[in-house]
């Protein structure tokens, strides 16, 4: 009795165990499957998390001032491989480059714990797109970061708040081959469009501004572009005279002075008012031009017609600046002022300033120019008026109220600003002039 009892116990017993075994022989393959399937599916999940990153990082590319990148189709279409590229595969001399955008535009995207790796991909990313756009472009999209945001997260604000500029910026004049001089009194409202257009558009990096005795001075109000572009001089007080006949002459003196200055810091020196705004319509960048120029040294100086814009009908100061109000100028003849000149002078072959429009002597008989190598004498007058490779749009009486404030501000030089003249530029025969509405910053 007792002996099959026991047997049948331990045939049970072993079954039990067998089937134990095979239970677990069952669970462990199963699980096998199971983890095999999991991290299969983690890993899929990681590829498409990281590919929409890799998305998310293009408008970014797209949106910033280097569209450029749409002019190289196989830069952009080499996006999606980047995937499995390292950051290691980028060019040395690009690196420094490319990492400023990344310092100032994403200082503090906040990188989850659990996903290092994916979350600093689009860092990553960013930087390998950069390739296919020139180096120029790099550092003009740095600047303009450092300048208008410096601390707003990419993904925040400036994909939406930034629209390309327009027409594609020149170059920086990093060298600072050429300068503008200004005389102005009380014009901190115009500043500010001025440099823009001159910084981005002709990529001018030294502005010397002869501030005419404002209070508060000019250089305590915050301006579009680094301050480190700009020297304020205040350096005459004797001739900040607020009577008339003792201020005769005082623009040329600013300018003589400008260039006695810091002439030798620069190959060419342009003279300007705030209200005067150079358009470079051959396609030529102002460096390019004077370059150009540099290798004639009969060539002292260059001048740029007028093209004087009206008030376009506008009584009060338009909210949107003079490029995009005042899209109206006269038609030109030989009778008006679209004749006259602004100079850009070759510091090495000045002498001394006695016209605000014109160059009256040069070194070693050289001479002034038009655009076409024709001479300009004295008088400051250019006929034909032409503007095939440059044009200077003078924003003149500007809107009906800013005319009676120019007025009434006391004047660096007479006659400008006479009821007559105001008349004279709103009856004169005029024409649409959009050219500057469309610029873009
Ligand atoms: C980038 O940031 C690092 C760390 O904050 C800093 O040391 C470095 O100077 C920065 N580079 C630039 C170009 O601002
Ligand atoms: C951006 O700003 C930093 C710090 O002010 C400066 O060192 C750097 O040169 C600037 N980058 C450019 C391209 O201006
Ligand atoms: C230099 O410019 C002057 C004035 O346009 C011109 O007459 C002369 O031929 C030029 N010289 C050279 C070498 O191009
Ligand atoms: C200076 O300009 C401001 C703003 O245009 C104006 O309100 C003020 O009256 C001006 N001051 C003088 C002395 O012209
Ligand atoms: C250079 C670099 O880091 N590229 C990254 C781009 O993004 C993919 C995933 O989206 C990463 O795997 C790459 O490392």
């Amino acid at each position: 009795m007792t002996l099959p009892a026991r047997s049948q116990l331990s045939k049970r017993l072993v079954a039990l165990v067998v089937a134990c075994a095979l239970l677990s022989l069952i669970w462990f393959i199963y699980e096998a499957q199971l983890r095999e399937a999991y991290n299969s599916l983690q890993k899929q999940a990681q590829q498409s998390a990281a590919f929409a990153k890799t998305a998310l990082a293009r408008p970014h590319n797209v949106l910033t001032p280097s569209t450029s990148i749409f002019d190289e189709p196989s830069g952009t279409d080499a996006q999606p491989h980047s995937v499995a590229t390292p950051l290691t595969t980028v060019p040395d001399e690009q690196s420094d480059i490319d990492g400023q955008p990344h310092n100032v535009t994403t200082p503090s995207i906040s990188v989850s714990d659990q996903k290092p790796d994916i979350d600093s991909q689009p860092h990553n990313n960013v930087t390998t797109l950069l390739p296919s756009i020139s180096d120029e472009q790099a550092k003009i999209d740095a600047q303009r970061h450092n300048v208008t945001t410096p601390s707003i997260s990419v993904f925040d604000k400036e994909v939406d708040a930034q629209p390309a500029p327009f027409p594609p910026l020149p170059p920086p004049d990093d060298e600072e081959y050429m300068a503008i001089c200004m005389a102005v009194k009380n014009q901190s409202m115009d500043l500010p469009e001025f440099f823009t257009h001159y910084y981005y558009h002709l990529g001018i990096r030294r502005f010397y501004i002869f501030d005419d005795g404002t209070e508060p001075p000019l250089s305590t109000a915050s301006y579009p572009i680094p301050s480190t572009a700009i020297t304020w001089i205040y350096f005459q007080p004797h001739i900040q005279s607020a009577k008339l006949d003792e201020r005769k002459g005082i623009q040329e003196k600013y300018y003589t002075g400008c260039v006695k200055m810091f002439g030798d810091q620069h190959t060419w020196m342009g003279f300007l008012d705030p209200d005067e705004f150079l358009e470079m319509t051959g396609g030529e960048t102002l460096s390019d031009f004077l370059h150009g120029w540099a290798r004639n040294d009969t060539v002292g100086a260059v001048g740029v017609n007028w093209l004087v814009h009206s008030s376009a009908g506008l009584l009060t100061r338009p909210a949107d600046g003079p490029r995009k109000a005042f899209n109206r100028c006269i038609l030109d003849d030989p009778n008006n002022d679209n004749l006259k000149v602004k100079t850009f002078v070759r510091t090495a072959l000045f002498d001394q300033m006695e016209n605000l429009h014109c160059i009256a002597k040069l070194k070693n008989g050289a001479i002034q120019v038009g655009e076409d190598g024709d001479l300009i004498t004295k008088t400051c007058d250019r006929n034909p008026i032409t503007r095939k490779r440059w044009g200077l749009h003078h924003y003149a009486p500007k809107s009906r109220e800013e005319f009676l404030q120019k007025q009434q501000r006391g004047k660096i030089r007479g006659g400008k600003s006479a009821e007559g003249w105001w008349k004279k530029i709103e009856n004169a025969e005029q024409r649409d002039c959009p050219e500057l509405t469309k610029y873009v910053p």
